[in-house]
């Protein structure tokens, strides 16, 4: 199963495409609004219990000056997926920068601003090391993109 966390009910219209993006790929999520500096003790409790609860993979986002990814993977060894939300004046550029900007020791791997797509995806390759089924959903998947993603203009 993949948590997705969220810092505000305002980062949800990002962050349900990853939900939906997971539920294509076949694999079940979690969604929770828990805030790194609003409500820590949540975000606490939930990072040492995710592993237990059978939580494989943590996807994060949020925006201004975000830390909840980074509280996440100080707590627990669950790889955790940042995904920077371009809600502040600085559209995301200050998230992006505070997500990927991990000091050395407590890695967080870090999409796009706005990646919830792609914070779905790496999560189920992720998962795919470990399930074949997921493997071959994500097969199929990059093969219609492929086709969806060429055409002939002339001959
Ligand atoms: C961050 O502050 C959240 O992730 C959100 O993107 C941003 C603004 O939160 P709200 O003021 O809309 O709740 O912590």
């Amino acid at each position: 199963m993949v948590g997705i966390l969220m810092g505000s009910a305002s980062d949800l219209d990002v962050m349900s495409m990853a939900q939906k993006v997971l539920e294509e790929m076949g694999i079940s999520s979690e969604v929770l609004i828990a805030s790194a500096h609003r409500s820590p003790e949540k975000v606490r409790e939930y990072a040492l219990t995710a592993r237990d609860r059978g939580i494989e993979v943590i996807v994060a986002g949020a925006g201004w000056a975000a830390h909840l990814a980074g509280v996440l993977a100080g707590w627990t060894d669950v790889p955790v997926i940042a995904v920077p939300i371009g809600s502040s004046p600085f559209q995301g550029l200050d998230a992006l920068l505070s997500s990927v900007m991990m000091p050395p020791g407590v890695p967080v791997a870090v999409m796009a601003v706005n990646g919830a797509k792609n914070a779905a995806l790496f999560s189920a390759q992720i998962l795919a090391v470990k399930y074949p089924g997921i493997r071959e959903r994500l097969g199929s998947y990059r093969r219609k993109q492929s086709e969806e993603a060429f055409a002939r203009v002339s001959p």
